[in-house]
């Protein structure tokens, strides 16, 4: 199968995010624009003269990939060629949460046609592993270092996708590579849907979670098994082209019953290592399971598996 993403960029090797923009883009198809927010998607998929793209694509700036896709989406609707092409932005968590938060609200709230797929590393990767807001607790980056004073990030990761939800948009969802199915699915879906849609996916970062580059989809996988990155999607009241209606509740997609650890899959992240090298980290991996312990509660998960 030829990918729409084409092989020769510059990712790092095992990278967690490149594997997510080829399942996006190879799902969605040869029809649709492209939007990428500046980071590491628009830095190792366009290296002059050369790119990855085989769709049409445009290169925003850092903050502005919704307000860059809601013109192209005007565009289009004004045109009468809406139909001939689906417009997608595409971020990474600086990008979305922090610096891009305004313009992707005012796409959300104008209601604009557009699928906003936020890849969240979990920090600024690109310019070098600085920590945004979606960076979780206690993780170790060059701006929220562990030493005598911290132990890593001292505030809780942003629920982005709560923001978004609060915007009352068709369709929210949060996926991951290490369920290729359930995020093909939700990216399917949530084309069916005119107007502003959201899903953000766990994409990891080996040289920033400093993590074994071959256990990118494993460390994908266990983020949602221990409860820290729970996979759910949101309908609203809107109706999808086939009459499908949602009814604004959250619906868990990938059910866990047995929960990991959460030290199974914070061992595997040098980001995390103070917290096993340190006396005083145990009680802050206690306070991580305790997150987990609250997700699993909201999201109907199963118990710690002994
Ligand atoms: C206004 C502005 N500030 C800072 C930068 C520098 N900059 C470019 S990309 C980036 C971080 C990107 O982080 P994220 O959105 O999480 O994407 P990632 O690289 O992690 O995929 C920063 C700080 C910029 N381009 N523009
Ligand atoms: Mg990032």
């Amino acid at each position: 199968m030829k990918h729409l993403f084409a092989s020769g960029h510059t990712a790092c090797v095992g990278c967690g995010e490149v594997l997510p923009v080829i399942m996006v883009v190879d799902t969605i198809g040869p029809n649709a624009i492209y939007v990428s927010a500046t980071g590491c998607i628009e830095v190792f998929s366009s290296r002059y003269p050369e790119s990855a793209w085989e769709v049409p694509w445009i290169h925003s700036l850092f903050e502005n990939a919704a307000a860059v896709a809601s013109g192209i989406a005007s565009a289009l609707k004004i045109s009468g060629r809406k139909n001939e092409a689906k417009v997608v932005a595409l971020a990474g968590d600086g990008g979305t949460a922090d610096i891009g938060l305004q313009a992707l609200s005012g796409m959300l709230e104008r209601g604009d046609d557009v699928l906003f797929v936020c890849f969240d590393n979990e920090a600024y990767m690109n310019t070098g592993i600085q920590r945004s807001g979606s960076t979780p607790f206690a993780a170790a980056t060059t701006t929220s270092p562990a030493g005598k004073l911290w132990l890593g990030k001292m505030q809780r990761k942003k629920n982005v996708p709560a923001i978004v939800a609060a915007h009352n948009v068709p369709y929210v969802a949060t996926a991951s590579p290490g369920y290729y199915a359930d995020l093909k699915n939700k990216v399917k879906k949530a084309l069916t849907f005119e107007g502003p849609k959201y899903i953000q996916i766990l994409s990891p970062c080996p040289l920033g979670w400093r993590s074994d580059p071959a256990m990118s989809v494993e460390i994908a996988k266990l983020a949602v098994q221990c409860g820290l990155y729970p996979l759910y999607e949101i309908v609203t009241r809107s109706e999808n082209q086939s009459g499908f209606r949602g009814n604004g509740e959250l619906r868990v997609t990938i059910k866990v019953e047995k929960r990991k650890p959460v030290e199974e899959y914070l061992k595997l992240q040098g980001r995390f290592r103070h917290l096993f090298d340190k006396p005083e980290g145990k009680a802050v991996i206690q306070e991580i399971q305790t997150i987990a312990d609250e997700n699993a509660e909201k999201y109907g998960y199963g118990e710690v598996a002994k």
